[in-house]
């Protein structure tokens, strides 16, 4: 499968990588909107939110608890930052591996564009 996350995941393309372990992986984004902006993913190749079910839901679980270490480990626990998940076109997916972006250090506007 021609996945570029599933590619950062096995590392066989280069990501600034700043979690890992069994289960999932962090990565600075290629283009970031926020002075912190990185994505979580699984190493599991997960197209979208549409593909969660029983199976996998675990692996999602485990992001969602990273993700809070690492705020605090990045000091933006207390300043404050937002998870955000894309899916499909109109949600503006453009990677079809499920990945979180966690944005932070500056305010950011509500609503999204
Ligand atoms: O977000 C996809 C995000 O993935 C977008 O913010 C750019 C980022 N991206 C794409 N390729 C890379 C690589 N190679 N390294 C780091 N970040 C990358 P979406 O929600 O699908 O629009």
């Amino acid at each position: 499968m021609d996945c570029i996350f599933c590619k950062i995941a096995n590392k066989e393309i280069d990501s600034d990588i700043i979690y890992e372990d069994d289960k999932i992986i962090a990565f600075n984004d290629l283009n970031p909107q926020a002075p912190t902006h990185f994505l979580v993913i699984p190493k599991k190749h997960i197209a979208s939110a549409n593909y969660i079910d029983s199976s996998n839901v675990d692996i999602i679980a485990h992001i969602m608890m990273v993700i809070p270490k690492l705020a605090k480990e990045l000091k933006i626990d207390n300043s404050g930052y937002r998870i955000v998940n894309n899916c499909g076109k109109d949600g503006g997916q453009s990677v079809d591996h499920i990945h979180y972006h966690v944005l932070a250090g500056r305010q950011l506007q509500w609503p999204p564009g």
